[in-house]
């Protein structure tokens, strides 16, 4: 289980990230709150979620 993950967004269509940086509290128990998500436009958005030098990356569409 890792002791802290990180997250963060960003849009590849438009090549930029958000304005603030979000972050992350260790609940325990492997889980994890991120606060400070702040998607400023509507398009498509990548989460990328890092944990233990490894990457996974989830889309999202805003309207
Ligand atoms: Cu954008």
């Amino acid at each position: 289980m890792p002791a802290m993950v990180s997250v963060d967004a960003w849009m590849p269509e438009h090549r930029h990230g958000m304005n603030y940086k979000a972050s992350v509290t260790a609940l325990g128990g492997g889980r994890f709150r991120a606060q400070g998500l702040l998607f400023h436009m509507p398009g498509r958005w990548e989460l990328v979620f890092e944990a233990r030098g490894e990457r996974l990356a989830h889309s999202l569409r805003l309207e």
